[in-house]
């Protein structure tokens, strides 16, 4: 019985947060502020979600992603840049996939590798 509480405060909570990140990303703000400070290494973070909409052409794509543990994000659906727009062929609207986000700079991430999950 506790599990089940505890479990659900967390949905409540994650939802709530999710609603605010998704905010600060169309404002231009961003994961940085939650993060705080953080070493620009590059370094890739595993994530998976599902693909809503790719944009081949400007390199852009639109992900439901789940919470990406190494960079203390909670699940939240957003876009994101590719500098390989060839990863994005394959890629289909709906579709699951695991993903590899990098941060190139306070705020700033792109994909880095993208597939299909079987
Ligand atoms: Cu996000």
């Amino acid at each position: 019985m506790k599990y089940a509480i505890t479990s659900s405060l967390l949905l409540v909570l994650l939802a709530g947060s999710g609603a605010v990140l998704s905010a600060e990303h169309q404002t231009g703000m961003n994961h940085a502020a939650m993060q705080g400070m953080e070493h620009a290494a590059v370094q890739a973070h595993k994530a998976e979600g599902v693909a809503n909409s790719i944009d081949v052409l400007h390199g852009k794509i639109n992900l439901t992603h789940g919470p990406v543990e190494s960079l203390g994000w909670p699940g939240m659906t957003m876009d994101f840049k590719v500098k390989d727009k060839a990863i994005l062929k394959g890629i289909n609207p709906g579709q699951k996939v695991v993903f590899e986000v990098v941060k190139e700079g306070p705020g700033k991430f792109y994909v880095n590798r993208i597939t299909p999950l079987k």
